[in-house]
């Protein structure tokens, strides 16, 4: 018997045919006022000749244009608002391809949502306000220490706000608090239970924990098994991205098997990456939202680049929402180094600006004690390789390095090589060497 709490019943477990009426009520008032607020959408529809009164049902869902993540970038910050600027109480922020971040502003309402997104998975994990949370993902931009924090405190738990980082103080913590439930990428977790492991700690004794909830990274079923073993914990899945809201877009229930779509705020599609047409249940290709209850920075049709599936098929918890599986890879070449998003092409635009580099690289991607590391390979010039001194090449490669710290946001060890050492490929230039095994 599958023990879990619903937070919003009538929501959540939803007869799945009122649920469409209410997407497609939804969907008719987004896609009006996108049309009247944002230039963007309103000249893709008239590009495409669909008007707002041609969008009767969610049937209609794929006539719409798609939005892609360079069109966040080129209306950077404050192009996709489809409310006034008065009306944003939040930004929050990731990756974006090059140098500068993506944003998405939050209306009051928004925050609402989102909150309750998180307050859902949360109690699917079973926590109550009898719980203490400890949230290790990281606070600021990313959305995913803010995220667990609100929808943690909205249930009445106690919230310790530790980020992500210093794992003796994270322990200390967890152990003198008698934390309940931890919130932190699978890779953190997985680091954490090694550490307490280590230390001789026992859990269930020393240590209180009998949830977790994590994501913002691809993980598996193995990883799972190893993470509830070392921390003898329920480890439970949680999707979410920046673009649509955050953490809670989808979430794990009691079994474990799919992540249930919040599908009162935001609606899922699979489609085939190359020609934009919707696949059915059951089929892999790659993932795209449309949030139906967003005003701040609606999206339309938002490509992630995410591939999985969804899943129809009724769970035992009684939740009646499409579930998606595991992310099985991206169509893109984004990359998910400890948590944080990564595209070689922001790498790409540090060094281009760096003189003596030649931009040739290779990214090595690795796993080590859980935690995974990035080595940037830069070939020197000729000029560079033959004529310069071991302190000056020194002093490139602490450039290079600061300058992917503060364009990408994560430490990178940088091996300069010689001319011509990097291979070059006749077709698309492999840039990117991922060791690691999830
Ligand atoms: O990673 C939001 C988040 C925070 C989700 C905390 C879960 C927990 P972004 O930084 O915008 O947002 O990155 C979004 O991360 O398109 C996926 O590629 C990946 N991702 C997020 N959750 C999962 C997951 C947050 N559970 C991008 N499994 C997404 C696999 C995930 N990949």
């Amino acid at each position: 018997m599958i023990q879990d709490r619903i937070y919003n019943p009538q929501m959540e477990c939803m007869d799945p045919e009122v649920r469409r009426k209410l997407q497609g009520e939804r969907l008719r008032a987004t896609v009006a006022l996108e049309y009247a607020n944002v230039p963007l959408y309103r000249e893709r529809m008239d590009k495409a000749g669909i008007k707002p009164e041609d969008i009767h049902s969610m049937d209609d869902l794929k006539y719409l244009p798609f939005t892609e993540k360079t069109d966040l970038r080129d209306e950077f910050p404050f192009g996709l608002l489809a409310s006034p600027k008065s009306e944003i109480v939040r930004i929050q922020g990731s990756s974006g391809t090059t140098g500068k971040p993506i944003v998405s502003g939050y209306t009051q309402n928004d925050v609402e949502v989102w909150t309750e997104m998180v307050a859902r998975a949360l109690s699917a994990a079973g926590c109550t306000r009898e719980d203490i949370v400890q949230v290790c993902y990281g606070y600021g931009l990313f959305t995913g220490g803010l995220g667990l924090h609100q929808g943690a405190s909205q249930i009445g738990a106690m919230t310790i706000p530790m980020s992500s980082g210093n794992t003796q103080r994270q322990i200390m913590m967890m152990r003198d608090l008698g934390s309940t439930i931890l919130c932190c990428t699978p890779s953190y977790a997985t680091y954490l239970g090694e550490t307490i492991r280590e230390m001789g700690l026992v859990p269930g004794k020393d240590i209180k924990l009998k949830a977790g909830i994590f994501g913002a990274e691809p993980w598996s079923d193995e990883m799972r098994a190893r993470i509830e073993e070392l921390l003898g914990i329920d480890a439970m899945d949680i999707y979410g991205l920046t673009e649509i809201a955050g953490p809670g877009v989808a979430f794990e229930c009691k079994a474990k098997h799919g992540m249930h779509i919040n599908e009162d705020h935001v609606v899922a599609e699979i489609i085939n990456p190359a020609t934009g047409e919707q696949l059915p249940y059951g089929t892999a290709g790659e993932l795209v939202f449309t949030t139906i209850s967003k005003t701040g920075q609606p999206m339309l049709r938002y490509r992630t680049h995410d591939i999985c599936m969804l899943q129809n098929d009724p769970c035992p918890c009684g939740r009646t929402t499409v579930r998606m599986g595991r992310i099985t890879g991206r169509t893109d070449d984004m990359l998910i180094i400890r948590g944080v998003n990564v595209f070689p092409s922001q790498i790409e635009s540090v060094l281009v600006g760096i003189n003596g580099v030649a931009p040739h690289y290779m990214l090595v991607v690795d796993r080590v004690n859980s935690s995974d590391t990035l080595e940037v390979k830069v070939e020197l010039t000729e000029e560079m390789f033959s004529s310069d001194t071991v302190a000056h090449i020194e002093g490139i490669s602490r450039q290079i390095a600061d300058q992917i710290k503060s364009v990408v946001g994560i430490a990178a060890k940088v091996s300069l090589v010689p001319p011509k050492s990097i291979p070059r490929s006749e077709g698309k230039a492999k840039r990117i060497i991922d060791n690691r095994k999830i």
